[in-house]
């Protein structure tokens, strides 16, 4: 004790700074309290990353909440498809699902079924429809390419189911229109698809013309019917005159550049030919009709007086470059995007015609696998 007393008035030099002796000792002593104790670590090595989402949706990560809009009212016995992208930024790849909710509510905000409410997931906007008691669905009963095709039912005379494509394509500027099928049952009447050409007669960018009312009114004559049904715009109609003889054992492929046609609108009333070939006609000005308005939609359709309990499967449908293979992606199934693949899909709503007024809420979540 006597030393470190004496030792306060004496300054050394640590490090350049002047300290009291007595501090070193004290460091000294403090040093020699831990000298016992094992190192915890020899070293620190700190990263900092900004991490980014590997895949986007819509190019937006998961803070951005995206909403497809149905301003309807009564959307009922419609569907309803909206365009979304996946894309993998990551240099490896990524697998993700999409995860459907649905809830819904009556007016008054109790809960009830969602029953009458499906959504699809797609890879092309493809969207079905059906009048009476006709049926069009997705279906892995059997397919011409991949796992699905879609399959068309009508049970009686009154009934129609087909599959429209949206289109923007030139009449003129046609070049190849064609599709599977496969007919596998029919009753007293059975014939092949027929393809409908919606065009916007018009030129206002629109097709305002209901196919299925038009084919269905009574037609005693046919401008009447194409002025109350079609508006300013027109179809072409192409199929065949002939009925089936038997049913398919196989998927054939239909041309419809290879087919009778129909041409109709306000000022034009052409029943179904019998000739084989379209193409030439694409080129022809016809009343409200010219070889540059837009096909706005491709449809293949079943029903009407010529059919009854027919089935068809359709699957690959090529208009000129694009081909669809009517296949859709399953919920809850796997989806690999390679590095820096981006995927275009489609989310289609669709609702019963008799489906219980309310709120439905559909939440499509994309998730790791
Ligand atoms: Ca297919
Ligand atoms: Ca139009
Ligand atoms: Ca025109």
């Amino acid at each position: 004790m006597r030393s470190v007393k004496r030792s306060v008035k004496t300054k050394v030099k640590v490090f350049g700074r002047s300290i009291p002796v007595l501090a070193i000792v004290a460091i000294v002593a403090s040093a020699g309290l831990v000298s016992a104790a094992l190192l915890s670590y020899y070293g620190k090595i700190t990263m900092t990353a900004d991490v980014k989402q590997s895949v986007l949706v819509d190019g937006e990560d998961y803070t951005w909440e995206l909403t497809d809009v149905i301003s309807e009212a009564a959307p009922g016995g419609e569907t309803f498809c909206f365009k979304h992208t996946l894309k993998n930024q990551a240099s490896v790849p990524a697998t993700v699902m999409l995860v459907t909710d649905i809830t819904a509510v009556y007016d008054n905000g109790d809960p009830m079924d969602s029953e009458g409410v499906t959504t699809t997931y797609l890879t092309a906007p493809v969207q079905l429809k059906a009048t009476g008691d006709g049926t069009a669905e997705w279906t892995t009963e059997m397919a011409n390419s991949g796992d699905y095709s879609v399959k068309l039912t009508v049970p009686s005379l009154t009934d129609r189911a087909g599959i429209s494509i949206p289109t923007d394509i030139a009449l003129k500027d046609i070049t190849d229109l064609s599709f599977w099928k496969k007919v596998t049952s029919f009753g007293t009447k059975g014939r092949d698809p027929c393809v409908v050409l919606a065009i916007d007669a018009n030129n206002d960018g629109t097709f305002e013309g209901d196919i299925f009312a038009f084919l269905d009114a009574d037609k005693p004559d046919m401008k009447a019917a194409a002025a109350e049904y079609l508006g300013s715009d027109a179809i072409i109609l192409i199929g065949t005159k002939f009925t089936l003889t038997g049913m398919d054992s196989s998927f054939s492929e239909f041309d419809a550049l290879l087919s009778g046609y129909g041409v109709h609108s306000v000022d034009t009333d052409m029943g179904l030919t019998t000739e084989d070939s379209l193409s030439p006609w694409l080129n022809t000005a016809c009343g409200a009709i010219d070889p540059t308005d837009s096909v706005l939609a491709v449809m293949i359709e079943i029903g009407g007086q010529n059919r009854d309990n027919e089935t068809v499967y359709i699957d690959d449908i090529t208009i000129n470059d694009d081909t669809y293979d009517l296949e859709i992606i399953p919920e809850d199934t796997p989806i690999t995007l390679q590095p820096g693949e981006t995927l275009d899909f489609y989310i289609c709503y669709s609702f019963a015609i008799d489906i219980m007024p309310g709120t439905y809420t559909i939440t499509t979540t994309v998730v790791p696998e």
